[in-house]
């Protein structure tokens, strides 16, 4: 594998989203951010108000309903001013590798919001491969030396996701910080390489990186998401997919959501994409929500949320947690 992928992306990143700005490429979304610290757990939840986003143009309005008959826009051509760079991520000793395409978030509303995109069409709903995990890894370690980066991926049709080509996202952390990175240091387990559940109203999944020096990335990254995956089916077959006669759970046909930092990587099943109020107001909620960044278009859902609480809305649209009197370790251990 190339040592050093994308060498000088943060610059290269800069410098297209500059010129994007410019030539009207990208289409930059102003909004306003109100903290929702929830007092239980200390998490610093950011609701991000954006109002000007309900005229952005959406794939169902302005594309055919047939979802295989929409254009791609991941697909070359490139649209000049959206293209950053390219690199080909290689295994260890192979010659075969994966080629991946980094653009810019046509429709930002976090400046220098770009993509991780596969050259080649990928299902969004394919999980994430060793060679995926290790360019988004190796991205936010690298833009992180000068400004904290988080990734994200949506995949399934509750997750949030709106293309189907298969794409990773990243955004800056303008106060070097991920609203869950104190409440997963402070809940980590003894062993740091064992998977754990957050003490949180729904179901999730984390794992700490580390990868140990010398490893091969490849199979490090292969199974600890492997793991993180299991964990998460094996908790789904336990609570809510459970009668003797249910299918076999296809990852392909989930939907869950993936936080990646530079030292973890935290999961959350879906069962709504849109959380809804009482009062039938839908607040859609991707990755983003699940790493404490909730983004609103209506001052009304600002309210709800704001009334509500983040915590009962991303319950919301999630799975529940392990039952009372079932201890994570029993569903980590089945
Ligand atoms: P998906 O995984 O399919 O969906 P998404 O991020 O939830 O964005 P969605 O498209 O549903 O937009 P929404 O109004 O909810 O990602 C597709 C990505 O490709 C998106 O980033 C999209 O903007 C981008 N894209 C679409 N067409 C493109 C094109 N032709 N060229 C290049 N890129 C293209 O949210 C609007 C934006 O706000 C999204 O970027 C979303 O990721 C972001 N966002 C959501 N919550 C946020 C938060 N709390 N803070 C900052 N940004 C947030």
């Amino acid at each position: 594998m190339s040592s050093t992928p994308f060498t000088g992306l943060g610059t290269k990143v800069k410098a297209a989203y500059t010129k994007a700005v410019q030539s009207g490429a990208v289409r930059f979304t102003e909004s306003e951010i109100e903290e929702a610290d929830d007092e239980e757990t200390g998490i610093p939840f950011e609701i991000r108000f954006a109002p000007a986003l309900q005229k952005k143009p959406t794939a169902v309005k302005e594309e055919p309903a047939d979802k295989s008959a929409r254009p791609d826009p991941f697909a070359p051509p490139y649209v000049e001013d959206l293209y950053v760079t390219e690199d080909t991520l290689v295994e260890e000793g192979e010659t075969v590798g994966e080629d991946f395409v980094v653009l810019l978030n046509k429709f930002c509303v976090t400046p220098r919001h770009f993509l991780l995109v596969t050259k080649e069409f990928k299902p969004q709903t394919s999980p994430l491969s060793p060679l995926e995990l290790i360019a988004a890894w190796q991205i936010v370690k690298q833009l992180g030396a000068r400004e904290k980066h988080l990734a994200f991926f949506n995949s399934g049709e509750l997750s949030g996701a709106s293309q189907p080509h298969k794409h990773i996202q990243f955004i800056p952390l303008s106060n070097g910080i991920a609203p869950f990175d104190n409440f997963i240091n402070s809940n980590k387990p003894q062993n740091p390489k064992a998977p754990f559940q957050l003490p949180l109203p729904y179901a999730n999944f984390t794992t700490l990186l580390a990868p140990p020096p010398g490893q091969d990335l490849s199979m490090y990254f292969a199974s600890t998401f492997l793991a993180l995956l299991d964990l998460m089916i094996d908790h789904l077959r336990r609570t809510s997919l459970s009668t003797p006669d249910a299918p076999a759970i296809r990852l392909s046909s989930l939907s869950y959501n993936v936080i990646l930092t530079e030292s973890y990587l935290h999961i959350v099943p879906r069962t709504a994409e849109c959380y809804e109020t009482d009062d039938g107001t839908k607040v859609s909620i991707n990755a983003l929500g699940f790493a404490g960044m909730v983004l609103v278009k209506d001052q009304k859902s600002l309210e709800k949320i704001k009334e509500v609480g983040v915590l009962k809305v991303l319950s919301g649209v999630a799975y529940r947690p392990v039952a009372p009197g079932e201890s994570s370790e029993e569903v980590q251990d089945a």
